[in-house]
């Protein structure tokens, strides 16, 4: 394993799944990577001056354009002959990805960086006080999708973002997540690998936001797979039929057991119907991917 690239002593709060993400990813990419990171938790976390967690250079770019930063480094680097060995890595929220900064990733994408980009998703806008994405689960309580008198919580289901990234014909698009530690590594060495961008979607839980106890995250990031909430698979060109599950769920267990440990979905416990609605729409998804 490289050296920690990713120190302790960030204002994370305990248990984030943001953190043991990157440090995962840099045990994998070391030294010689760049990051470019968004306004959201992990910049705010991590790089409050004069201090920085990061042992490697890094560059905090505004909310929309992580895609847009990383591609202008990739061809600098061409420009100066200094492009070979270095791995340029844009890591963003689910909000910097799924919404604001979707135009600037859909235009590095069709053009042909060389950038791997990592969105961490938490499932909301974390670090502005858990205000609801396109990320969010149907049914999750957030902010501005709060369950009331008329509200099961966010009514709309989660956008399909490497579907969207899989469209663009780009070399390889994987779902990953923490707890699947050498799943999402050798992902990571495979896409470093590839000359050519590349979109990882892992999933991070948020003990704030998705109100559970901070030791909890790596329990809630299993059952996401073994409830075939989140799948992990992996995927090469734009051909979905090519995509492959790397986690094999041999007996799935009920997304009851996912979601009963996080108090956004604590009203989904006590509504059977909303409950059996969920459920079904996980086993459509899972019949679908072949799960
Ligand atoms: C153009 C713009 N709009 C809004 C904001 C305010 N803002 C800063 S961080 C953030 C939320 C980030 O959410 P996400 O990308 O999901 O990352 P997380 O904090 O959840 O890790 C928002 C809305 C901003 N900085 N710039
Ligand atoms: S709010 Fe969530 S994503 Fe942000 S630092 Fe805390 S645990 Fe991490």
């Amino acid at each position: 394993m490289n050296e920690e690239l990713f120190l302790p002593g960030h204002r994370a709060c305990a248990g984030c799944g943001e953190t043991i993400a990157v440090r995962q990813i840099l045990s994998v990419a070391g030294e010689n990577t760049i990051a470019v990171v968004p306004t959201g938790c992990l910049e705010v976390v991590s790089t409050s001056y004069p201090e920085t967690a990061w042992k490697i250079p890094l560059i905090h770019v505004a909310f929309e354009n992580a895609a847009a930063v990383a591609s202008g480094i990739d061809c600098a680097l061409k420009a100066l002959g200094k492009r070979k060995g270095i791995n340029v890595l844009a890591f963003a929220g689910d909000g910097g990805t799924f919404d604001i900064g979707l135009q600037a990733l859909s235009g590095m994408l069709e053009r042909g960086h060389n950038v791997k980009y990592i969105c961490l998703d938490n499932e909301a806008y974390m670090n502005t006080g858990i205000q609801r994405s396109s990320a969010t689960p149907y049914a999750a309580s957030t902010t501005t999708s709060p369950l009331g008198k008329y509200s099961i919580g966010e009514s709309r289901k989660k956008k399909p973002i490497g579907a969207i990234c899989i469209a663009h014909d780009i070399p390889y698009v994987a779902t990953a997540t923490i707890a699947y530690h050498l799943d999402l590594k050798k992902k990571i060495k495979k896409a470093l690998e590839i000359d050519g961008p590349c979109f990882m979607h892992i999933l991070v839980p948020c003990p704030t936001g998705w109100r559970f106890p901070s030791e909890l995250t790596i329990e809630l990031s299993r059952l996401a797979v073994e409830t075939g909430v989140f799948p992990l698979w992996e995927c090469e060109g734009s051909d979905m039929s090519n995509l492959k599950i790397t986690k094999k769920v041999a007996h799935r267990k009920p997304v009851k057991e996912y979601l009963q440990l996080q108090g956004r979905f604590a009203h989904v416990m006590r509504n059977e119907k909303l409950l059996a609605e969920i459920q079904k729409e996980v086993d459509e998804k899972c019949a679908k991917y072949g799960l």
